[in-house]
């Protein structure tokens, strides 16, 4: 049972999943791509259960296996950590974009947070602050280099345990997550706490799925941003830390060379790092 102390993953899981449904996708795919990704899907399938003569047992823990990433909720979790990057590259090359690199959007995004103010502070507990404070800044431009006002940046990411707000019980709503407008220029400077390693949740089936394999379950670092301005192509990506842990191993496979920062101490001795964003026009 999840409690305050005690976050589970069928409790994360659950909150991603019922947050998801929420959203009720579609896409305007016609019958023939369908019918010819279907094909491709089998024809792989096939060839992998023909060279390595699967076993009924191995398909049957197959199956129950699904049925339990179902229960406990993680699809969004299995799907975004195992699948999400490669449709996130295609996403880019397809729209020939030439703006920041984008990055998975992961489970754990949820629109409309607090508005800030261009210089802010990330809305965190007292108790959060075991971590060192980081000071995030930059501008969001186009193409050309010119500042976009009327822009903004989602940040989001873990507190310091590895939980993020609305995913684990005992979180105010906000905490770590916040929308900020930038100034007249497309500059903004947020104060938020130096992100620790994630670690996927290892009590579920995607979980299991990776001990299965021998594999671990890390993340490196990263803080989420979605980055939107009126009439400009909307960016979801993510920042890690060069040389930090695990950024040569994600699980999830989301890191690339453009994407890490490595912030130096400013005058106050505080971690400082300037990232800017440029964002494709509008398809
Ligand atoms: C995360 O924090 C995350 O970013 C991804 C991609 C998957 C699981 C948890
Ligand atoms: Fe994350």
């Amino acid at each position: 049972m999840t409690t305050m102390e005690n976050p589970t993953a069928s409790g994360s899981g659950n909150a991603a999943t019922d947050k998801f449904k929420g959203e009720r996708v579609s896409s305007d795919t016609s019958p023939e791509r369908v019918a010819a990704i279907v094909k491709d899907l089998f024809a792989a399938f096939n060839k992998i259960v023909h060279e390595h003569e699967v076993t009924y047992d191995e398909y049957r823990v197959l199956k129950q296996w699904m049925i339990d990433v179902g229960e406990y909720g993680e699809w969004p979790l299995w799907l975004d950590v195992f699948l999400e990057h490669e449709i996130e590259e295609v996403h880019y090359d397809r729209n020939r974009l030439a703006g920041t690199k984008g990055s998975i959007e992961g489970p754990y995004y949820v629109p409309n947070s607090p508005k800030l103010p261009s210089k802010c502070t990330m809305p965190m507990r007292e108790k959060d602050k075991v971590a060192p404070a980081l000071v995030f800044k930059g501008q969001v431009t186009d193409l050309d280099g010119n500042g976009l006002p009327g822009a903004t940046v989602e940040l989001w990411h873990a507190d310091e345990d590895g939980y993020y707000s609305q995913f684990a019980p005992g979180i105010p709503e906000w905490n770590l997550r916040g929308t900020v407008e930038v100034d007249e220029n497309g500059r903004f400077e947020i104060t938020t706490l130096e992100p620790a390693p994630y670690r996927i949740p290892t009590d579920g089936p995607t979980g299991w799925f990776v001990e299965s394999y021998g594999g671990h379950p890390w993340r490196p670092a990263h803080l989420h941003l979605m980055v939107k301005a009126p009439g400009k192509r909307a960016i979801t990506t993510q920042l890690y830390f060069k040389g930090g842990e695990w950024v040569e191993d994600d699980v999830a496979a989301a890191v690339k060379p453009e994407l890490l920062l490595d912030p130096q101490p400013n005058e106050d001795g505080v971690a400082e790092v300037t990232y800017n964003f440029v964002l494709d026009p509008e398809a």
